[in-house]
């Protein structure tokens, strides 16, 4: 074990009396803290496989070193995200990236990290070695059945593995689209398409859920044939009542009103899952609420009302990822900044007044609205969510902790300086 359970209480212990101070400041103006608290508790977001190690741009990567080189390091770094947060409570795998060799030692595994296994996600926008068709020109789209059909095959059979693992949903994200005018029949690569994803969906297990997840464009710029999230649900809403629509934050055109998306896919009940990151330009992949932190207010703002609305259960009934991609940190560490404002944005959603919030629309009151939420937004929700850590017994300060116990470097003395981890 990396780190041992007593430090985190060593190091709680040194930051208690000034957290509680903090703490019962803010505390005091919440209604019911309890229940807040509990809520933050029970949230979990899941960490994809391939957000442990550096990732790359088309320019270059610049590995960082102590990358986990296995699935079972890969795991191994979410159960100390988990032990430093309690709020990484389970791992997204990428197939073909995370094949286990063993099914029962990885659950085994998974289990001694307190882990669940979240959606598996499937690839057919990269050639496999030994492949016998290629993905160049799309896989459910594809012109040729062939290609269309191994890549239905490749599907199912990441459905088999999770099955295996305990996942109850798959995520299917298509590159396929087109680069330029006239190269494809926008009609006939939707219909091949939703030809190709209604197979998948009759491969699915009765209680798993098939996420279909959108996105604007790259590596095809000129059409993507799941582009946005109207092509998305129209294709959801085709399937059946097991797809829907995934949102990730990265794949909309610039200024996209995505709290609007979100409300109107949670109406519909529609909204399956969310990937979680922050972008200035287009899908960025960077840490999320690094660049546009009110934003994610905004939307977890939409997911609460529309969660509430609909009686769902805000830690089980959507699927809760990061997809992100480090270039110049260290991913653990944006790992458990990401997480921190993911549950700040969060905290800062439970505490708008819903109430008041309704009466200054019935009444037109744009101002109030406004101060509503922003009062929300301004509130320093950190003591809260770490309050909701320490009671479960994780650190008040997981990025201190990580960087005082020397984390990184006993990774690199592990696993060496030159380690590559699998994915993009
Ligand atoms: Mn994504």
């Amino acid at each position: 074990m990396i780190l041992e359970q007593y430090k985190v209480q060593e190091a709680n212990e040194q930051h208690l009396a000034a957290h509680k101070r903090h703490f019962e400041f803010v505390a005091a103006s919440v209604s019911d803290v309890e229940a807040l608290l509990q809520k933050l508790v029970d949230f979990q977001v899941a960490i994809p496989s391939w957000a442990l190690g550096t990732g790359g741009t088309r320019f270059g990567r610049f590995a960082g070193g102590g990358e986990p080189r296995s699935l079972e390091e890969k795991m191994e770094d979410v159960g100390l995200l988990q032990q430093l947060n309690n709020s990484s409570g389970a791992i997204s795998l990428h197939i073909p990236w995370d094949i286990p060799s063993n099914y029962n030692s990885i659950k085994a595994l998974a289990a001694q990290h307190g882990l669940k296994f979240d959606a598996v996600n499937s690839n057919t926008f990269q050639d496999q070695p030994g492949q016998e068709h290629s993905y160049k020109f799309g896989s459910m789209q594809h012109v040729n059945k062939a290609v269309r059909k191994q890549a239905v095959d490749h599907n199912i059979e990441v459905i088999k593995h999770g099955v295996e693992l305990g996942s109850e949903s798959l995520t299917v994200w298509l590159s396929d689209g087109s680069c330029f005018p006239g190269q494809l029949n926008f009609r006939k690569a939707f219909q091949n398409t939703l030809e190709s994803l209604q197979e998948v969906y009759a491969a699915l297990p009765e209680n798993w859920k098939m996420f279909v997840e959108y996105k604007a464009f790259e590596p095809n710029f000129y059409s993507t044939t799941v582009g946005d999230w109207g092509q998305s649900f129209l294709y959801a809403s085709k399937l059946g009542d097991r797809a829907y629509t995934l949102v990730d934050l990265g794949h909309h055109l610039p200024n996209a009103n995505i709290e609007q998306i979100v409300s109107l896919l949670l109406m519909e009940g529609k909204l399956g899952g969310f990937h979680f990151n922050d972008s200035k330009y287009g899908d960025d992949d960077l840490t999320v609420g690094s660049i546009k932190p009110y934003q994610l207010f905004l939307i977890f703002n939409e997911l609460v009302e529309g969660m509430d609305a609909r009686g769902m259960n805000h830690a089980s009934d959507l699927g809760w990822m990061i997809d992100a991609s480090h270039n110049v940190k260290d991913p653990l560490e944006d790992l458990l900044q990401s997480v921190e404002a993911i549950m700040c944005a969060y905290a800062q959603a439970l505490l708008v007044d819903r109430k008041a919030l309704v009466a200054a629309q019935d009444a037109n009151d744009v101002v109030a609205a406004q101060e509503i939420l922003q009062n929300a937004f301004r509130t320093d929700v950190r003591p809260l969510v770490a309050e909701a850590r320490l009671r479960t017994g994780a650190a008040l300060q997981p990025l201190q902790l990580f960087r005082a116990q020397k984390i990184r470097q006993q990774l690199v003395a592990a696993r060496g300086s030159k380690t590559v981890a699998t994915g993009l």
